[in-house]
């Protein structure tokens, strides 16, 4: 027999489904016609403003439990009061690991846009990046324009490997920090940079949402007004490269009951088709419904 007959059955990538997705987008659904200029509008520019995806009042909570967990020592993590670096900004304060501090952040990870978008632009099992919020103060200068997946070594320019969204807890205005952007940047290759005079300020009022690809030019614009500008993002990553915050060590294991399963899958508890992320054969979260209980067990037997 001529070993150049195709293969019975197929290649691998046909039996596990990644050769259908690419050079297309993995949906099952068609989105409606909002999504779809959404989608059409972020293929173009490389991102789109959603104005007022979040309720005042849901703003209003997102606020005050941010104030509240920076005021606390336990919470507020290592760039919680200011940065340590020109990226993550002297006059900036994040704080790392929402998900692991509150329930109150979990509905802007999962709003139902995103997820539609992100079932369009990433493949299905796709991850949480990271997930914190950003808080620029005044004085602060404009951080270092990047795209954030910057880390990844893979000539320019290449389908996105994640999505992020800036979400606004402040009004975003031309001078007190708001996200600046380079439209059409998604598409450059890896040589060209941009300058300071090609971005703008993503104007847009508190409980709006920037959403862009991983491959668009951005940061966070300096501060120069009285005020300091509140952000949450979260970002996404396809499922199979490595997230930058690690949920899986993030967020204490025994606080995954109370997690939408939805997101706690995007932590990578779920194994990603066909098996990504697998713990002995089998899922992540039952290992650690394991780890959990012999722990216990031991803990009882110190008593
Ligand atoms: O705070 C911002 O507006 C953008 C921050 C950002 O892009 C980042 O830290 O990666």
């Amino acid at each position: 027999m001529s070993n150049k007959q195709p293969l019975a059955g197929g290649t691998v990538p046909n039996e596990v489904g990644s050769a259908t997705r690419l050079s297309r987008p993995s949906l099952s659904t068609t989105p409606d016609a909002r999504i779809q200029q959404l989608i059409h509008e972020i293929n173009r520019h490389g991102y789109a403003i959603i104005p007022n995806a979040f309720s005042p009042s849901i703003v209003a909570e997102a606020k005050a439990e941010v104030a509240r967990l920076t005021a606390d020592p336990e919470m507020v993590g290592p760039a919680g009061e200011k940065g340590r670096n020109t990226f993550e900004g002297y006059k900036t304060q994040r704080l790392y690991a929402l998900a692991n501090k509150s329930r109150v952040f979990d509905g802007f990870a999962l709003h139902g846009d995103v997820l539609a978008l992100n079932d369009y632009f990433l493949d299905p099992g796709y991850l949480i990046n990271s997930f914190q919020s950003i808080n620029i103060l005044p004085g602060e200068s404009a951080q270092t324009l990047h795209y954030d997946h910057g880390y990844v070594t893979m000539e320019r320019p290449h389908k996105p490997v994640g999505t992020g969204v800036m979400i606004a807890l402040d009004d975003y205005t031309a001078n007190n920090g708001a996200t600046v952007i380079v439209p059409d940047s998604h598409l450059w290759d890896s040589r060209r940079v941009p300058s300071a005079e090609e971005t703008i300020p993503v104007i847009m009022p508190a409980g709006s949402m920037l959403f862009f690809l991983s491959t668009l030019w951005h940061g966070g614009g300096a501060n120069t007004s009285d005020e300091s500008r509140l952000a949450l993002t979260a970002q996404y990553c396809q499922p199979w490269i490595r997230p930058m915050e690690n949920q899986i060590l993030a967020v204490d294991w025994e606080k995954l009951d109370e997690i939408p399963e939805r997101l706690v899958d995007m932590f990578g508890y779920k194994v990603g088709n066909p098996f990504l992320g697998f713990v002995d054969g089998g899922s992540p979260r039952a290992a650690v419904g394991r780890l959990l209980k012999k722990y216990k067990v031991i803990a009882e037997a110190k008593l």
